[in-house]
């Protein structure tokens, strides 16, 4: 439509490479990205990431280690024998960034100031790499509401707490309102894929609330405070429910206001931990919670596979 054009035009020189919303970058003799621990004058970043086509993000960096070497597997990526990935930002002891090929995988921390700060930098290095058309993909987990622990979820749209489709912030003082919206196709080719496959878990697609917050932000009766009752938070539960929203997390909201406003085809895909009809606490062991987490990641390497040209 109108808008995605007129996004393009902002965000794109006629090559595909990302065109910053920012005029200073350019005047500035060097850009630091401080929490990567890279910089344009420091690395040779053209070199190092002009090549990358998927950008992967997830909470922790054990699981996108994990991420980068399953799908260093599964798009015959090798490095030589004997060698490691290389956590690329290990000295900016924040974030953890691993590169297979056309594929970086980044940890975000948790909640929106976090992964905002990284998306910062990560939109920034793209265009100092003249990177052609990248898609981003959050890898992550979520409560699922009268959904079971186990099944995958993708974004259709992101709402804050207020159940409204868009983040606000606050820039110079003054509310910004930035729409939390992910590319509609890129969620339809996911759950595509996801019909595929005969897996023995669902995958769906809804509105994810995201908040500021794990327990009161989330309704949860088992923080270390909780001014309301059982019957109050089910009926917020409720609530949510009849408003279409399918799972709760705590970065979407970001994820999506951000790479729209860059212009960059996004989605989100979660793992549900538990249903929030029925409890508060993760309950599953270890072994079940770190399967389930392989659920996103396999999706989303189908993907990258299948735009390789390699399924
Ligand atoms: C999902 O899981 C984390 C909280 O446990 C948070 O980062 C999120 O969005
Ligand atoms: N992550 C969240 O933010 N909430 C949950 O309930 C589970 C994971």
């Amino acid at each position: 439509d109108e808008e995605n054009v007129n996004i393009r035009q902002l965000t794109r020189y006629s090559n595909g490479t990302i065109k910053l919303r920012n005029p200073h970058i350019n005047f500035m003799d060097q850009d630091i990205l401080y929490h990567l621990a890279l910089g344009s004058e420091s690395h040779d970043l053209i070199e190092m990431f002009h090549d990358v086509k998927f950008v992967c993000i997830g909470g922790t960096p054990k699981r996108m280690e994990e991420f980068a070497y399953y799908i260093m597997k599964e798009i015959d990526y090798k490095i030589p024998a004997g060698t490691q990935l290389l956590d690329i930002s290990q000295y900016s002891y924040r974030y953890s960034m691993y590169k297979t090929g056309p594929v970086l995988s980044i940890s975000h921390g948790m909640g929106i100031p976090s992964v905002s700060i990284l998306l910062h930098e990560v939109i920034k290095l793209m265009y100092h790499a003249k990177v052609c058309d990248p898609i981003f993909f959050r890898i992550g987990t979520c409560g699922g509401i009268g959904i079971d622990g186990g099944t995958v979820i993708i974004t259709e749209e992101a709402l804050n707490s207020d159940l409204k489709s868009y983040q606000e912030l606050t820039v110079l003082g003054k509310k910004v309102r930035r729409p939390g919206k992910l590319d509609k196709r890129l969620c339809d080719e996911l759950l595509g894929i996801s019909r595929e496959t005969q897996e023995p878990y669902d995958t769906v697609s809804g509105k994810t609330m995201c908040t500021d917050d794990f327990y009161e932000g989330q309704g949860r009766l088992d923080g270390a405070f909780c001014d309301y009752s059982e019957k109050e938070k089910m009926s917020y539960i409720s609530h949510l429910q009849r408003s279409g929203v399918t799972n709760i997390e705590m970065e979407s909201l970001a994820f999506a206001a951000l790479t729209h406003h860059a212009g960059i085809r996004a989605a989100v895909v979660c793992v549900s931990l538990l249903d929030r009809i029925r409890g508060d606490q993760v309950l599953a062991p270890k072994e079940v919670l770190n399967e389930w987490q392989r659920r996103p990641q396999k999706l989303v390497a189908r993907y990258i596979k299948k735009q390789l040209g390699l399924v």
